[in-house]
């Protein structure tokens, strides 16, 4: 049950070691990796023959994350972490009643999050009993009879009921999830991009009046030039890889800023290419690396803006050529004077300090990007998760339009969005900002009135339940308790909840902060065949291109006790609504084309013919205005935003004062809070992931020592404790300053408040803490690597 053994009390069993990692990403580690997994899931045989149906036109879309669908997809259009997430749902482990039967919820709090989801899938909806502190299975009937009395119950609707979601959910059931909580009467919509991407809804619709990135996979195929902030594709959108790699064959550069030397951004063996797996061969893929301090993107991107307004204005003075797109800049766009006065005011030692590099890389930068005529921005969590990440993500749009960059193949700018539909369930209507969705014509499509008011976004919702404003928390996929900033204090405000439903696929520390009422309720997942009276039925999703893809799923179901998203949403809804003859809640149920059909309706610019065109090879994009040059903002034209200022974390203090920024990372044997395992590969960390990676000369600094247990302590004036302890000392490649931790353990540390401004996604990549020696033994030698 547990095979790798970890903490013991206070000692530590399995060794952890570190050595870097010198292989390139892919290759046969790789394959290596999807063995073991394939066989501790005990699936061997049968997810290699579900893997011919991966990202395929007629078969199912991915599970892992939201990378592009090509039109022509490779034979198998799968990566390592795609292989995890699909034998992670295709699982032969089962969680029955059995197992609840034998574990307390106290019991299990103990677990952690790997160990938690190991006895694999859930099998039977089940309530929480709190005299026995267990689970017990009840019928479905019983689960959403109560669940709906206690949803109507709620006194104030507004306030006091969330409906959560997280980005796995199919386009039909957030569009119904939606439609249920509007008609319940509130926006409370909550999801896992307000964690995450929220940072580019906010971000892009004022720069170039779109929520989303204008990218196509056809754009890496055109593009010259490649700029790459803060997002780490060999870990969490492998697939990505290999656009990359074809990219760096044709010799386009591709420019990194990124405080880790990711391996997947540095060289890359395709796993699937016999040739390069026999002979070894792989690609280089950045052509520069700038290790940028954690937070300092928005100075590193205001030294390249700069650079390239004065070689613009040297080339000029000299009688030269033009180097901004001037007709561009005149015809498209707004704010360039402002932003252009703004960057001859900033001086070249502040920028240097901000972004903890040296004014020749920004320069360097510049240089190439002067030369290119197609150039692609691409960015992750390094910017959307910082206190300042909504105006570094202007930034970085203000770089692209400055040689108009937007509007034109082969270039753009690339959020790279996280969960598989998470981009989709936006477009169809989950957001707690009403001006983001069409209400006007959902409440005429259905005969209501909206509600107008701003529901919760995520970190609203935990201060509302802070605050003890919120009754009942609905929970439709994800781990919300455990991705959330704060468990110290969220983690007991939780338990004062009236009601909390799991819906959920597999065990997770959510379901084990039961409210009042607590139930878990598990559902049938996108791989698997869901069947209705009408027949099998298909779901679409959207891909980080906008493009939209048809799913069919062609596994038996983990259990026959499981239900769908979509007619758990229905049944739920029935039971609470009055009725309304112009919701067809019966037939949504039973045939999803007509779920599909008020889509179309509601968005029509988008979905129509939906039916047909999601089973087009490549899926079908949705209208972005942006690429045809339409701007959409307030101006009419794109927005050059000048920033407030370079000083976000003016309210942080400095590494002088013994305060470091921590970065909250993934390591590639996770997916978000799911652990497959204990190991980092291409970080070189195994059998552990309670490290804090540091520079060495901070460690010497500080006078710790490499595999000494060391707790972190969040800088904070609010009055409160947070800490996390048993930490260990690895020395790694990161800027001084700057340490890394994986994430969910740290989320204990971050602060509720500590998020972007603007958007409030929490700023998970800039923590700033302390280091305090447990003490003075050092419990893990072998995490001291020998170099020579
Ligand atoms: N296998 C796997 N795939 C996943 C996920 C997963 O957990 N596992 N999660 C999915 C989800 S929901 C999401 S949102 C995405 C997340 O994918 P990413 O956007 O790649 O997110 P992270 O791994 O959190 O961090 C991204 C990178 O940002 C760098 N970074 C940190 N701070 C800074 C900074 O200040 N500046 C810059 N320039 N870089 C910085 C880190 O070193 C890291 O390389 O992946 C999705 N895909
Ligand atoms: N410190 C820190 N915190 C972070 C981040 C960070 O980088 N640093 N990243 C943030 C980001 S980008 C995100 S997206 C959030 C993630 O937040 P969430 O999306 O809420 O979390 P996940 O870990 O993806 O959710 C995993 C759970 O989803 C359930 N599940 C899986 N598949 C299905 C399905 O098909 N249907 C249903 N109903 N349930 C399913 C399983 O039970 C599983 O336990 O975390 C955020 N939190
Ligand atoms: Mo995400």
């Amino acid at each position: 049950m547990f095979p790798q053994l970890y903490w013991h009390g206070d000692r530590l069993l399995d060794k952890p070691t570190y050595k870097p990692y010198r292989l390139p990403s892919g290759g046969w580690g790789s394959a290596r990796s999807v063995g073991n997994i394939l066989r501790r899931e005990g699936v061997l045989a049968s997810v290699p023959m579900a893997l011919t149906r991966h990202n395929k036109v007629d078969g199912y879309q991915c599970n892992s994350c939201a990378w592009v669908k090509p039109a022509s997809p490779l034979p198998f259009e799968f990566c390592e972490n795609g292989v995890k997430a699909v034998a992670w749902e295709l699982t032969a482990h089962r969680c029955t009643p059995k197992f609840f039967a034998e574990h307390t919820v106290t019991e299990l709090r103990s677990w952690d999050d790997f160990h938690l989801e190991q006895p694999g899938r859930l099998t039977h909806p089940l309530r929480y009993d709190a005299a026995s502190d267990k689970y017990v299975p009840v019928s479905w009937g019983h689960a959403l009879e109560e669940i709906a009395r206690e949803l109507g119950a709620v006194e104030d609707r507004h306030k006091g009921t969330v409906f959560y979601s997280s980005g796995r959910l199919s386009n039909e059931a957030s569009y119904l999830y939606q439609l249920f909580a509007r008609l319940y009467g509130n926006n409370n919509l909550p999801d896992s991009s307000n964690m995450c991407h929220e940072t580019t809804s906010v971000a892009l619709p004022a720069s170039i009046g779109q929520a989303v990135g204008t990218v196509t996979l056809e754009d890496f195929g055109r593009s010259d030039c490649i700029l790459f902030f803060g997002q780490n594709p060999g870990s969490n959108s492998p697939r990505m890889l290999h656009p990359l790699q074809e990219a760096s064959e044709r010799g386009v550069p591709i420019i990194t800023y990124n405080p880790l030397r990711e391996r997947g951004l540095e060289r890359f063996l395709n796993p699937q290419s016999p040739t390069e797996m026999l002979t070894g061969k792989d690609t280089r893929i950045s052509s520069q690396y700038h290790q940028v301090k954690a937070g300092g993107d928005l100075a590193a991107l205001a030294g390249i803006c700069k650079a390239v307004l004065d070689t613009h204005e040297a080339s000029r003075e000299a009688g030269g050529p033009a180097v901004l797109d001037e007709a561009f800049i005149a015809e498209h766009t707004h704010g360039f004077d402002t932003f252009a006065d703004w960057l001859r005011l900033q001086n070249w030692d502040e920028l240097e300090r901000r972004s903890g590099l040296h004014r020749a890389e920004m320069e360097a930068t510049a240089r190439v990007y002067c030369q290119s005529h197609a150039v692609i921005g691409v960015y992750g969590m390094g910017l959307t998760q910082h206190r300042a990440g909504v105006e570094t993500v202007r930034m970085l749009v203000n770089l692209l339009l400055m040689r108009g960059n937007l509007g034109r193949v082969g270039a753009g700018i690339c959020p790279i969005r996280g969960h598989s539909n998470v981009q989709g369930q936006r477009t169809v209507g989950i957001t707690e900002k009403p001006e983001l969705f069409p209400l006007d014509q959902l409440g005429e499509q259905f005969g209501f009135e909206p509600p107008r008011e701003a529901g919760y976004n995520t970190v609203e919702a935990c201060e509302a339940i802070l605050k003890d404003e919120v009754q009942a928390f609905f929970m439709l996929g994800g781990n919300f308790v455990r991705a959330i900033p704060d468990h110290g204090q969220m983690e007991p405000a939780w338990r004062r909840l009236r009601l909390t439903v799991n819906v959920i696929t597999k065990l997770n520390r959510s379901a084990l902060l039961p409210g009042a009422v607590s139930y878990i309720l598990p559902v049938i997942g996108r791989l698997e065949i869901d069947e209705t009276k009408a027949g099998q039925q298909v779901l679409s999703m959207e891909d980080t291109s906008a493009c939209i893809h048809g799913n069919r799923g062609l596994r038996r179901p983990a259990s026959p006790h499981l239900i769908s998203e979509v007619r758990l949403i229905c049944e739920l809804a029935r039971r609470v609504l009055e009725p309304n003859p112009r919701v067809r809640w019966d037939a949504y149920q039973e045939d999803y084309a007509e779920i599909r059909k008020e889509i179309a309706e509601t968005l029509p610019d988008s979905f129509w013919d939906y039916e047909r065109r999601m089973w087009e090879p490549g899926g079908f994009q949705r209208h972005l205005p942006a690429n045809k040059r339409e701007w959409h903002t307030d101006t009419g034209r794109a927005n050059l935003v000048t920033p407030t200022g370079l000083d976000e974390d003016a309210d942080m203090p400095d590494v002088g004062h013994g305060v470091l920024r921590l970065m909250t990372l993934r390591s590639n044997d996770q997916f978000n809070t799911t652990v497959y395992g204990y190991d980092d590969r291409f970080r070189g960390i195994k059998n552990t992931r309670k490290v804090v990676l540091m520079n060495r000369s901070d460690i010497d600094r500080l006078g710790l020592k490499i595999g000494q247990a060391v707790t972190l302590k969040t800088v904070a004036d609010d009055g409160i404790d947070r800490r996390l302890s048993d930490m260990l000392v690895v020395a790694y490649d990161i800027p001084i300053g700057c340490i890394g931790g994986y994430y969910p353990e740290c989320n204990v540390l971050m602060p509720i408040w500590h998020y972007a401004i603007g958007s409030k996604t929490p700023a998970a990549k800039t923590i700033p803490v302390t280091l305090h020696a447990d003490d003075d033994r050092v419990l893990a030698p072998q995490l001291e690597y020998a170099t020579g």
